[in-house]
């Protein structure tokens, strides 16, 4: 058999995409830069979390997931490994199974030895370097696998490239882990699940990875480990902008600080300004003041029967749940409601 492995889809170089500043590395893309400036701009600033994921931040989330206090992955890889089999079932044979954020791809892989006859596999990620890396090396371990790799941001609205037939006619399943879902707010995150719907199409179904409300104290320790990981992890972000979009942050003037907010269900990461200072950024100056935040992330923490509405209220209908003994995590098998899958009979 062969390996048909696709070169991934760049995205399009917008027409004034702005040179490296100061002539080192690749600039933020434009699409990046404009959100960015916005959100130090605002009164509560904010910077997005896919901003974690250059090389080092790719990296850094990658020690992170091996640590004690991180038992999110650890734990959904257990879910997968007792329960790949059935999610397969599930989903049928012969599917295009489409990752959003496919980092290492390392979950993906337990469903892909139990996935009958699977029509592609497309790996969406925005750390487009690791992407090319994994897409190559799935490629290898599943020959005869179609593995077409996208590079974009998929929190923007994007649309898959054609398959090569029968891939084309493939019913789409798509497989979003990790919990990521948690990084949206929750009008965001029904938007977001809506247009996978879409992307899906009649007949599609969504696999989805969601971390559960537990004891506070866990979630405080997954998110401020020992080791100081998750604190590099978040200050990377500053480093990335200096370098990426010329701005003057300096590192040791901000200080990581992450809370469980249990009436919003959330965990929040923040960077805070230790002076008052002034940063440039753009060529304009943004003011902090000693003990002002930047928002670099929320990770949403669910209770089963809001992930229940959550799903209903996308346009999904909830096929199957799955949890591990302690019940700290979730993987749902979400089908298009009004798509007839031959997996649920119509009424
Ligand atoms: C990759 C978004 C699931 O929210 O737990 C890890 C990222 N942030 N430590 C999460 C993260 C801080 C992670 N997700």
């Amino acid at each position: 058999m062969t390996s048909r492995f696709a070169h991934p889809v760049a995205p399009r170089p917008g027409p004034g995409r702005s040179p490296a500043p100061r002539g080192t590395g690749p600039a933020l893309p434009d699409e990046m830069r404009a959100e960015v400036i916005a959100g130090l701009k605002a009164p509560q600033k904010t910077l997005p979390p896919k901003l974690f994921y250059d090389e080092r931040g790719a990296a850094l989330f990658h020690e992170i997931t091996a640590l004690d206090e991180y038992y999110l992955t650890r734990t959904e890889l257990g879910i997968m490994r007792a329960h790949a089999g059935d999610m397969a079932d599930l989903m049928g044979a012969e599917r295009a199974l489409v990752e959003l954020g496919s980092g290492e791809a390392l979950k993906v892989r337990l469903l892909l030895d139990r996935l009958r006859r699977p029509a592609a596999y497309v790996p969406v990620d925005i750390s487009a370097e690791q992407l090319q890396r994994v897409a190559a090396d799935i490629a290898r371990t599943y020959p005869g696998l179609l593995v077409v790799p996208v590079a974009a941001d998929y929190t923007a609205p994007f649309s898959l490239p054609e398959l090569p037939p029968p891939a084309r006619e493939a019913r789409r399943v798509a497989y979003f882990p990790g919990s990521t879902i948690g990084n949206f707010h929750l009008s965001e995150a029904v938007a977001f699940l809506r247009r996978i719907a879409r992307l899906c199409g009649p007949g599609g179904a969504l696999l989805l990875g969601a971390d559960l409300r537990k004891d506070p104290n866990v979630l405080h320790a997954a998110y401020n480990d020992a080791a100081g990981v998750t604190a590099a992890f978040n200050m990377n972000m500053l480093v990335r902008l200096n370098r990426e979009l010329g701005t003057s942050f300096d590192p040791a003037r901000f200080r990581h600080y992450a809370y469980y907010n249990p009436v919003a269900g959330r965990v929040e990461m923040h960077l805070v300004s230790l002076a008052r200072q002034t940063v440039s950024v753009d060529g304009e100056c943004v003011r902090f003041e000693r003990g002002e935040s930047v928002w670099t992330e929320s990770s949403y923490k669910y209770a089963p029967r809001q992930l229940d509405a959550l799903a209903r209220d996308a346009g999904f209908d909830v096929a199957h749940a799955w949890t591990d003994p302690r019940e700290w995590f979730c993987v749902l098998y979400l089908v298009v409601r009004g798509g007839d899958s031959d997996a649920q009979a119509r009424p």
